[in-house]
C-alpha cells in the first residue's frame, strides 16, 4: 500500500516535504474542510473563504496533475468534523497505510495528530516544514546560552545564511538595518497603489455561498471578496506589489492614513502563510528589484527583514515556548476585550479606522495592529489571552505560530520581554505623528486630561503607574518614569482620574 498524505489548509504548495517524494501512482492525498479547524476561533468570514477556496483550487491542480486525491467538503455527508476523523474514514479502505504529514504550524493541531496516532497505533511520519528558513533545531541552537533573544542578531545570521542583500561577507550598503530612514508619516494626495484585486471564479462563488450559509454570524463582511486563491494569482499580486508599492515601502512603513487601508504594504502575508508563495522566493524577487535599480535599499532591506527576520524569529519563539506561551500574563492584565473591537463603534477615530477595515478586509497593516488596536489593549490592561483570541480570529493571515508571538510578546508584553526589548506603549502623540486620524477625531490629541482628552494620553500614564513595580527599572522606560516622578501629585491625579473615567466608560467599572 502507498501512503496517506494529509495536506492542511495552510500547506498549499507542491514543495511541502510530504509531497516532494510522494508517488502519484501509489499514494493517496487527503484534504478536508472540517468544522474543528473552521471553528477553533470564530474566524473572519473572509479568512474561512480564502482558505477553503485556495484549498479547492489547489486540489483541482493536484488532480489535474494526476494525483489521487480525496477532497472532503464541509457539507459532504459523513464529514466527521475533524482532520483525524477524516484520516480514520479514509483508513477504513486503506488500513495498512502509513500517514504522512508536514508538521502543522500550530501546536494545537500538532499535538492532536500525535495523540491520535499514538492512540490509534498508526505510523505517523511528521516532517519538518521546509518552507521556513530556520528549523526548530537551528533556532534552539541560536537561542541557547543567550541571556536575551533579540531579532536583530538572529536576522543578521539569516542574511548571512541566505546571502540576501550581502556583498561578500558584508551587508549591502554597509549596514544591516536602514530602519531609521523608515519613519516618514504619509500625507493625503500621495500616489497610493492598490493591491491586485481578483474577481471570484465559480469555485470561489460556491465557497462564498457556503461561508454565508454556515458562518453568517462570524465577524467580518464577506463580499466583495478579492483575494487571490491560487499560486498564479498570488504571484501576480507579488509582481503588482514589487512594481507599484515596494519603492515606497520603506519610507512609509510606519505611516497610517484615514481611508487608506494598505498604503505601501504588500498584503501578501495570507498568501505566504497558506503556502501560495514561498517566503524565500518573495525575498529574492524583492532583492532583484533592488539590484535592477527599481527599489531603494531601505525598502528592499526593510521588507526582507520582515520576512527572514521577524517572521522566522516569531516562529522560533513560538516553538521554543509552546505549550504555555499563550497563557502568559506578565502584567496581570484582567479587563475584558471591549465590545467595540467587534463592531468598530467607537469615537476614537484611529481605532474606528483600524477595526472597521479589519471587519471589511480581514487586514490591517503592522502599525495599526501594533500601535492602535494592540496599544489600546495594552494601555487599558486587557487580558492578553482575549487579545490573542481576537487577533487569531480577525485576520486572514492569522495562525497561532505567528500571531501569538506578535500579540502575547511584541504587543502585550505578556511574556515579560522574552521576545522584544520594550512594551509598545504610546500616547496619542505617536498616533498623531504617524497618521492623519486625529484631525477627524472627536477627542483632542493635544489634551492630556479632562473629558475631551485623547484617551490614549491618560491611559498611557495610568498604564505606567499601574505597572510601575514591574516596569520602572526597565532600561528603555527609566526616562518616562523620571518624567512621571517629576509631575506634581495634583497633575498625576488628574491623569489617573481621567484614566479612571475612560476605563469606566469602556469597561463599565
Ligand atoms: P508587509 O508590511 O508588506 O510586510 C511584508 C511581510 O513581512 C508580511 O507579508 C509578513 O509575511 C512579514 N511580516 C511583517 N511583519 C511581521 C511580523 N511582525 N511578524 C511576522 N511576519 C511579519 N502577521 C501574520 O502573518 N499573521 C498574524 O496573525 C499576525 N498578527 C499580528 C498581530 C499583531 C498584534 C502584530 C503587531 C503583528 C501581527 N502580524 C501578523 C505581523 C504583521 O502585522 C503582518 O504580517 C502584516 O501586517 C501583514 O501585512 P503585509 O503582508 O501587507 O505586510
Ligand atoms: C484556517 C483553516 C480553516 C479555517 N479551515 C481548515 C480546514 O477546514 N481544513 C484544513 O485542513 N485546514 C484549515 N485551516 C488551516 C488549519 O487551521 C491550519 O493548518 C492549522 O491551524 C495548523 O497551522
Ligand atoms: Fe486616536 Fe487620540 Fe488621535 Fe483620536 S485623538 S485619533 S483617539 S490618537
Amino acid at each position: 500500500d502507498g501512503n496517506l498524505i494529509l495536506i492542511l489548509g495552510d500547506q498549499l504548495s507542491r514543495n511541502i516535504p510530504s509531497l516532494t517524494d510522494a508517488d502519484p501512482s501509489r499514494d493517496i492525498l487527503l484534504m478536508a474542510e472540517v468544522m474543528e479547524e473552521a471553528s477553533y476561533v470564530r474566524h473572519h468570514k473572509k479568512k474561512i473563504a480564502f482558505v477553503f477556496s485556495a484549498m479547492r483550487h489547489f486540489a483541482q491542480e493536484l488532480e489535474a496533475g494526476g494525483w489521487r486525491l480525496r477532497y472532503v467538503r464541509l457539507d459532504d455527508p459523513g464529514n466527521s468534523g475533524s482532520l483525524t476523523g477524516e484520516i480514520d474514514r479514509l483508513r477504513t479502505d486503506h488500513p495498512q497505510a502509513r500517514v504522512v504529514v508536514t508538521e502543522p504550524g500550530e501546536h494545537r493541531l500538532k499535538s492532536a495528530l500525535l495523540d491520535w496516532a499514538e492512540q490509534a497505533g498508526v505510523e505517523l511520519d511528521m516532517r519538518q516544514d521546509s518552507r521556513f528558513l530556520c528549523s526548530h533545531q537551528r533556532f534552539q541552537q541560536w537561542a541557547e546560552g543567550r541571556k536575551q533573544l533579540r531579532m536583530e542578531y538572529f536576522y543578521r545570521e539569516m542574511r548571512r545564511e541566505t546571502g540576501l542583500l550581502m556583498d561578500g561577507g558584508q551587508p549591502e550598503g554597509g549596514k544591516w538595518n536602514f530602519d531609521h530612514e523608515n519613519r516618514k508619516p504619509a500625507s493625503g494626495g500621495m500616489f497610493l497603489p492598490r493591491p491586485l484585486q481578483t474577481t471570484p471564479d465559480g469555485i470561489t462563488e460556491e465557497v462564498l455561498d457556503l461561508v454565508d450559509a454556515r458562518f453568517g454570524g462570524n465577524f467580518g463582511t464577506l463580499r466583495p471578496f478579492w483575494f487571490a486563491v491560487t499560486r498564479t494569482g498570488a504571484l501576480e499580486a507579488l509582481e503588482g506589489f514589487v512594481e507599484q508599492a515596494l519603492p515606497d515601502f520603506g519610507d512609509y512603513q510606519d505611516a497610517m492614513l484615514e481611508g487608506e487601508r494598505f498604503l505601501y504594504h504588500s498584503v501578501l502575508s495570507h498568501y505566504i502563510n497558506a503556502g501560495l508563495l514561498e517566503p524565500l522566493e518573495v525575498c529574492r524577487r524583492v532583492e532583484r528589484a533592488y539590484f535592477e535599480g527599481r527599489a531603494p535599499l531601505n525598502a528592499a532591506e526593510g521588507f526582507i527583514r520582515q520576512i527572514i527576520g521577524w517572521r522566522e524569529y516569531m516562529r522560533g519563539i513560538y516553538w521554543l515556548n509552546m505549550p504555555g506561551y499563550t497563557d502568559q500574563n506578565f502584567l496581570e492584565a484582567t479587563r475584558p476585550l471591549p465590545e467595540f473591537y467587534w463592531t468598530g463603534e467607537t469615537g476614537m477615530a484611529c481605532l474606528a479606522a483600524a477595526i472597521s477595515q479589519t471587519l471589511e478586509e480581514a487586514y490591517a497593516h503592522h502599525i495599526q495592529r501594533l500601535m492602535v488596536t494592540g496599544n489600546f489593549a495594552l494601555l487599558a490592561g486587557v487580558d492578553p489571552f482575549q487579545v490573542h483570541e481576537w487577533y487569531l480570529a480577525v485576520y486572514a493571515d492569522a495562525y497561532e505560530w505567528v500571531e501569538a508571538p506578535n500579540v502575547i510578546g511584541m504587543s502585550q508584553f505578556a511574556d515579560g520581554g522574552l521576545l522584544g526589548s520594550k512594551p509598545y506603549a504610546a500616547s496619542g502623540n505617536y498616533i498623531n505623528k504617524m497618521s492623519d486620524h486625529c484631525a477627524g477625531c472627536r477627542y483632542d490629541v493635544k489634551r492630556k486630561t479632562g473629558a475631551d482628552a485623547c484617551p490614549f494620553n491618560p491611559l498611557y500614564w495610568d498604564f505606567l503607574a499601574r505597572n510601575a513595580q514591574k516596569l520602572r527599572e526597565h532600561p528603555r522606560l527609566r526616562h518616562v518614569y523620571r518624567t512621571w516622578d517629576r509631575m506634581t501629585a495634583e497633575r498625576q491625579n488628574e491623569y489617573l482620574d481621567t484614566a479612571r473615567k475612560v476605563l469606566a466608560r469602556h469597561f463599565g467599572e
